[in-house]
């Protein structure tokens, strides 16, 4: 599931330590706010590492948010989600 973050409805993600995956609220409106990083490739691919700076950016130039996650234990690691 793509991160649907815009101006007007920013989601917000919050990088953990290792073996704890990084949380991608996805604002539902009305101060509501729904981890969705269980059930979509966020929570996956940000499982084992442990995570500090991170962004959303549009990577690939299709219109869709894409996510930027820094690894703190290597110095070399980062990863990246793609939205689509
Ligand atoms: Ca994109």
């Amino acid at each position: 599931m793509p991160p649907t973050t815009t101006a007007a409805a920013p989601s917000v993600l919050i990088t953990n330590f290792a073996n704890q995956m990084a949380s991608l609220y996805h604002n539902e409106g009305n101060s509501l706010f729904v981890d969705e990083a269980p059930q979509s490739e966020v929570g996956r691919a940000t499982l084992v590492t442990l995570g500090f700076g991170c962004f959303f950016f549009d990577y690939d130039n299709d219109g869709w948010p894409d996510i930027f996650v820094a690894d703190a234990i290597s110095k070399t690691r980062s990863s990246a989600c793609r939205s689509a």
